[in-house]
C-alpha cells in the first residue's frame, strides 16, 4: 500500500478551538460533477432605496425612522431576540427538563449609507469606520452588568437568511456565554494551562511558517483557511499579536484588520464572479469582568458555496448525524483563494 498522503487519501482533522473532527475525502475530488454551473446576472442597485428600511431617511419596519446618517449607524433591533428585562426564573425537572430565564439586547450596525455596497466594494478606510464602530459597541454593551458576551455577527446574502442587501451587521448579546465562544473558550484556557502558550498565538504563526493555507495578511492579521476548515471557502482571521478583544488593538492594527477584511472579501467576491455569501463574526473575550488571558481575538468566515455561484454546500445526512465532511481539502482552498486578484470583477 502507498504511504499515507492527506492530499489523496480519506482522513480526520482535529478543531483544537472546538474539539470537534471533521472528516476529510479528497479523493472524491475526482468524482464526475453533473450539476450545472450557471451564473446569475449581475444584480445592479441603486445607493439608495426608497424602500430599504436601513436606508438613511426611511422609516424602518417598526416605525422608527433612520436618520440622515453619513457613515454608520447603530440601532435597537426592531424585533429583539433577547430582550433586556425578562423576569429571573428557572426551571429544573429531575435534570430532565432545565431551562433558564435569559436576558440580553440585539442591535443592528448599518456600514454605510449607500445601499449598494458591501464589505468588498467598501474602501478600507470606511471598512476602518466599521471597526472602530464594532469596537464601540463591544465596549460599551459590554460593560452593561447583566451582559457576559457581545456577539458581532454578519449574514450576508439571500443564501443565508439575510433580509435586506444593505450593507449591515448585527449584535446579540447575552447574560450568559453562548455554546461557540465558551467551547473555544474551554479549549483556549487548556491549550494555556497544558503549554503555557496562546493556542492562536501558536496557530497563527505555524499558518504563516507553512504557508499553505494563509490567503492574505499583513503585519497585524492574516487570514487562513483553517486546517480544520468544514465549510468549502471558510476562513479565519486571526490577530498577529495576543489580543482579547478590539479594544486592544492599536490604531495601526484597526487599520490592518480593515485591510484584511476587505482583501479576503474581495477575493471572495472574484471567486466565482458574484456578490459571495457568508456567516461572519467576531469571537472576542466574555465580558463578564474576569481575567481571560487565553482569549485570542478572531472573526471567522462560513460561506456556503461550493462550486459556483448557485452550488452550495449543505450539511445534512452524515454531517447532522456523525460529523462534518469535506472533499476539497483547505489547501487547495486556500491556493484557489490566494490566486485570486484583490481587486473585484466588477
Ligand atoms: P439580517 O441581517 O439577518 O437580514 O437581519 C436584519 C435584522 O434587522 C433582523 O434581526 C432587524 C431584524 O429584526 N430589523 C429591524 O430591526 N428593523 C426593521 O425595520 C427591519 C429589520
Ligand atoms: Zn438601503
Amino acid at each position: 500500500m502507498n504511504p499515507f498522503h492527506p492530499a489523496d487519501h480519506p482522513h480526520r482533522r482535529y478543531n483544537p478551538l472546538t474539539g470537534e473532527w471533521i472528516l476529510v475525502s479528497p479523493h472524491r475530488t475526482k468524482r464526475p460533477w453533473q450539476g450545472q454551473v450557471e451564473r446569475p446576472p449581475i444584480e445592479e442597485r441603486p445607493s439608495y432605496d426608497p424602500a430599504c428600511y436601513l436606508c438613511p431617511g426611511n422609516e424602518r419596519a417598526g416605525g422608527a425612522r433612520n436618520p440622515d446618517y453619513r457613515s454608520t449607524y447603530v440601532f435597537d433591533n426592531d424585533f429583539m431576540a433577547l430582550l433586556p428585562d425578562v423576569p429571573t426564573g428557572r426551571i429544573d425537572r429531575d435534570g430532565l427538563l432545565v431551562g433558564e430565564s435569559e436576558r440580553g439586547l440585539c442591535r443592528v450596525i448599518c456600514y454605510s449609507p449607500d445601499h449598494s455596497l458591501t464589505l468588498a466594494e467598501m474602501a478600507t478606510g470606511d471598512i476602518r469606520s466599521v471597526v472602530d464602530v464594532w469596537a464601540e459597541q463591544y465596549r460599551e454593551i459590554g460593560a452593561l452588568p447583566y451582559i457576559r458576551y457581545v456577539q458581532i455577527f454578519e449574514n450576508k446574502g439571500a443564501i443565508m437568511g439575510c433580509s435586506n442587501p444593505h450593507p449591515h451587521g448585527q449584535i446579540w448579546c447575552n447574560e450568559t456565554v453562548p455554546q461557540e465562544p465558551a467551547v473555544e473558550g474551554v479549549h483556549q484556557a487548556a491549550y494555556l494551562a497544558e503549554r503555557g502558550s496562546c493556542l492562536l498565538c501558536d496557530y497563527g504563526a505555524l499558518e504563516m511558517e507553512e504557508g499553505e493555507r494563509l490567503v492574505c495578511s499583513n503585519d497585524h492579521f492574516s487570514a487562513v483557511v483553517p486546517y480544520w476548515a468544514t465549510w468549502p471557502f471558510e476562513t479565519m482571521i486571526v490577530s498577529r499579536r495576543h489580543v482579547a478583544s478590539l479594544l486592544e488593538l492599536t490604531d495601526a492594527e484597526r487599520d490592518g484588520l480593515a485591510d484584511v477584511i476587505r482583501r479576503l472579501a474581495v477575493r471572495y467576491d472574484n471567486l466565482f464572479e458574484v456578490s459571495f455569501p457568508y456567516t461572519m463574526g467576531i469571537h472576542q473575550q466574555p465580558t463578564d469582568g474576569e481575567e481571560h488571558p487565553a482569549w485570542h481575538l478572531h472573526l471567522h468566515f462560513y460561506p456556503p458555496l461550493l462550486r459556483s455561484a448557485t452550488v452550495r454546500k449543505f450539511m445534512v445526512g452524515y454531517e447532522m448525524l456523525a460529523n462534518p465532511q469535506r472533499d476539497l481539502t483547505p489547501e487547495a482552498a486556500a491556493e484557489r483563494l490566494r490566486a485570486l486578484s484583490e481587486t473585484r470583477f466588477v
